[in-house]
């Protein structure tokens, strides 16, 4: 690779660790993407993935079901990850890199009708997480990293140019004979079956069982029209584990 285009790859990582901060809360890698992203994205073959750490007491607070923290605090990460990405997308363009921000997730208008049927947006944040090496997909559909566990929300920005670090891509499942998430799954939703990249998501959970269980803990449990559960999240051992990261 030219010096030009490591001297980038200096100043991208620059601005990655100048808006990642407090860096305990945060991980990042780089994405190769050619061939894996809707045709609106056409041109752009690689990505930077984001991960930033959700609060352990808050997601040990879920026990039998969400908590009305639990479901403000993963909003507050949302928020903050779209600002920082937002920045980082503002500088990348000061440096004349072309670049898209993939906001942290959809609204509940937009789950209930643009994606009802597949619930399948234009870009999985997992899918781009994996391919820059930063985790597995469980066995409830959930990025599993080794410094978090299933413990942080994600977001994505695409790049036009190869101005990124190797990285090495994750293809199968590191969850072995576990199936903490599938058994506490209150909408059964998994049946344990392994990931890989070769299988699809429907293989191995179903979405729409987890999201009428969101649904359902919104109305019952935060007496709010909003999707939420996160006791996958709260179970998995490897979460438990990353607490001392
Ligand atoms: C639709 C959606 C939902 C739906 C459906 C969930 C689902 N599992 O599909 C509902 C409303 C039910 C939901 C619920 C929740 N969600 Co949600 N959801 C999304 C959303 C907006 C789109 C996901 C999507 O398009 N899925 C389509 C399917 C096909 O892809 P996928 O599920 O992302 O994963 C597949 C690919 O990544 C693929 N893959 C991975 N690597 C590779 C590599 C290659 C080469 C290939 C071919 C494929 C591949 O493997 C996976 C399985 O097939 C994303 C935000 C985003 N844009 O990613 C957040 C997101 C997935 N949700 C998230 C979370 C945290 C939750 C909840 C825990 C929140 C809560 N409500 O309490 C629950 C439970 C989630 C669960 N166990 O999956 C986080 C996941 C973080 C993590 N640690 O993984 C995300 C990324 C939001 C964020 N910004 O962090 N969600």
């Amino acid at each position: 690779m030219g010096n030009q285009k490591k001297a980038m790859q200096r100043q991208i990582e620059e601005i990655l660790r100048e808006y990642l901060i407090p860096e305990e809360n945060y991980i990042y890698g780089f994405a190769e993407l050619t061939g894996l992203l809707d045709r609106k994205f056409m041109g752009f073959n690689y990505g930077i993935s984001i991960g930033r750490r959700l609060d352990n007491s808050i997601v040990e607070n879920i026990t039998d079901g969400p908590t009305k923290e639990y479901y403000s605090h993963y909003r507050q990460i949302n928020e903050e990850l779209a600002l920082r990405s937002g920045r980082i997308c503002a500088r990348l363009s000061d440096l004349k890199i072309e670049n898209v921000n993939i906001p942290p997730t959809v609204s509940t208008a937009e789950l209930d009708t643009i994606y009802f049927q597949t619930l399948r947006t234009d870009l999985s944040h997992k899918m781009v997480a994996t391919r820059a090496g930063l985790g597995w997909i469980g066995k409830t559909d959930l990025l599993i990293t080794r410094k978090f566990g299933p413990r942080l929300r994600l977001t994505s920005i695409l790049l036009k140019e190869r101005v990124i670090p190797e990285s090495k891509p994750i293809d199968i499942s590191r969850c072995g004979t576990c199936n903490i998430c599938v058994e506490i799954c209150p909408a059964q939703a998994a049946n344990g079956k392994m990931w890989d990249i070769s299988i699809d998501r429907e293989e191995f959970f179903d979405a729409s069982k987890c999201r009428t269980q969101c649904a359902e803990f919104g109305r019952s449990r935060l007496s709010m029209d909003a999707r939420v559960c996160g006791m996958c999240v709260a179970a998995c051992p490897v979460g438990l584990e990353s607490r001392n990261n």
